[in-house]
């Protein structure tokens, strides 16, 4: 099923024109709006009458984080503050947060993106949906909580926390659908373990997952431990949270709301426009937000556009899953790694359990890379618990893996089951004690 076919099926052309027309009313709103993008449209001898077709683009200047956060906290707000119904905020661990307000017309485009992805995954009327982001500043409660509504779905808005009565309520209400970090589902399934809940004793079918990059290894472990098809599900607070892509059934890359987000892929060292295929940092143009519009947002996060007609029908553009972030890529000895990369070479090993740490130290001026992972239960339980040849044979191997993958030589730590912290909402697995950031 598609939410709005008349959006998400567009002949190319039909798109690029509505794409076009929508960036040129956006590019004006903002020049005659917000002081800091007349400014940059003026430093770059610009108007609104120079943007007129979605090519144009390229003109316009670049917004970054940094940018939000020197015009902290609505600098950079276009509508008048009695037209914003809602603020959400970003959680500003490494500087002010980012606030981001919206007016009654965004949060109906957000419902709608949102509507159109659960549809995607095959949600309907019938379902119970269970949203398991954090509720509040946060965009993932809201975000997903307004889009279940507006399809007409029953939303249980059971947040993060409190996962013993969760699961008692997934199971008593036979909820069908979820929607949490990929971290978070891997916790409840543990919890639903302890509390010796089956996933046939549930009905859950559909998962939405997002928030944080995860592999095809953590999709296989997820939807065998829950017994629901996982589907991902990407956004950002700069841009609207919850349902910037979405996967569709075919689950070949994630189609993007490309008629209210416009992407590009760039060079993060020259700036410029990728071609389809290749690797870069995305970027999104908002063409149809009020409360606060930007232009060209680089979010940091390193992906591919992909090109060609989805079997679903669906003709947004789709891009790849997200390989990382630019400021997450470690570079230990010169070499690039991504915490995904390590992911994925640890569920393939099939001792290791998905719960893993990576820990940087810097020793005498080089770097140590450790990297912590738990050994499975039943692999333990099969070796025993009363030699530890077994252990120190997994270290080696995993040590000689993620050398030939990844060009790394990590030390290896195997920790008991359930020794590592849990996550509920982002996971946080990499920790830096360099200091070099
Ligand atoms: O995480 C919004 C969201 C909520 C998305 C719920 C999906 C589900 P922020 O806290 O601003 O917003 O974090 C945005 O998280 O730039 C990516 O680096 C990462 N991210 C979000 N979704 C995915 C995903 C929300 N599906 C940042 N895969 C983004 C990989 C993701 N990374």
């Amino acid at each position: 099923m598609i939410w709005n076919p008349s959006k998400e099926c567009m002949s190319l052309e039909q798109k690029r024109l509505l794409q076009g027309k929508r960036l040129h009313k956006i590019v004006s709103y903002v020049y005659h709006n917000v002081p800091f993008y007349r400014k940059k449209m003026q430093e770059m001898d610009i108007e609104p009458a120079d943007i007129q077709t979605i090519d144009d683009i390229v003109k316009l200047p670049f917004t970054t984080k940094q940018d939000l956060r020197d015009n902290y906290p609505l600098g950079l707000q276009a509508a008048p503050q009695s037209e914003i119904i809602r603020i959400h905020a970003s959680t500003g661990t490494t500087g002010n947060p980012t606030i981001v307000g919206y007016t009654r017309k965004d949060i109906d485009v957000w419902s709608e993106c949102m509507s159109r992805c659960l549809t995607a995954y095959g949600v309907t009327k019938g379902d119970v949906f269970s949203i398991s982001y954090g509720y509040g500043l946060f965009t993932g409660g809201l975000g997903a909580h307004y889009g279940v509504e507006n399809l007409g779905a029953t939303a249980l808005p059971a947040s993060t926390g409190g996962t013993r009565k969760h699961a008692k309520l997934l199971k008593d209400l036979g909820v069908s659908g979820i929607a949490c970090t990929p971290s978070y589902a891997l916790h409840l399934a543990e919890v639903l373990d302890e509390m010796g809940i089956t996933k046939e004793d549930l009905n859950l079918r559909i998962g939405a997952f997002g928030a944080e990059p995860w592999t095809e290894e953590m999709r296989k472990e997820i939807q065998n431990k829950l017994g629901l098809k996982a589907y991902n599900i990407y956004g950002l607070s700069e841009i609207v949270g919850p349902s910037v892509s979405f996967e569709c059934e075919c689950q070949n890359g994630s189609h993007i709301n490309e008629d209210h987000f416009y992407p590009e892929v760039i060079d993060p060292v020259t700036l410029e426009p990728l071609p389809c295929g290749q690797d870069g940092e995305l970027v999104f143009t908002t063409l149809t937000k009020e409360g606060m519009p930007v232009l060209r947002y680089r979010t940091r996060d390193l992906c591919s556009l992909m090109e060609g007609e989805c079997a679903c029908g669906r003709t947004l553009v789709r891009m790849s899953a997200i390989k990382g972030r630019s400021d997450d890529m470690l570079i230990i000895r010169g070499i690039n790694v991504f915490p995904s990369q390590v992911e994925s070479v640890l569920l393939e090993i099939p001792e290791c359990a998905p719960y893993y740490r990576l820990v940087v130290d810097r020793v005498n001026n080089l770097d140590k890379l450790t990297v912590q992972v738990e050994v499975r239960q039943d692999y333990l339980s099969q070796v025993g618990f009363d030699t530890l040849s077994p252990i120190t044979a997994l270290e080696k191997k995993v040590a000689e893996r993620m050398k030939n993958v990844l060009s790394i030589s990590p030390v290896v730590q195997i920790k008991m089951p359930n020794s590592l912290e849990r996550f509920e909402g982002k996971a946080k697995v990499v920790i830096d004690n360099r200091n070099i950031k």
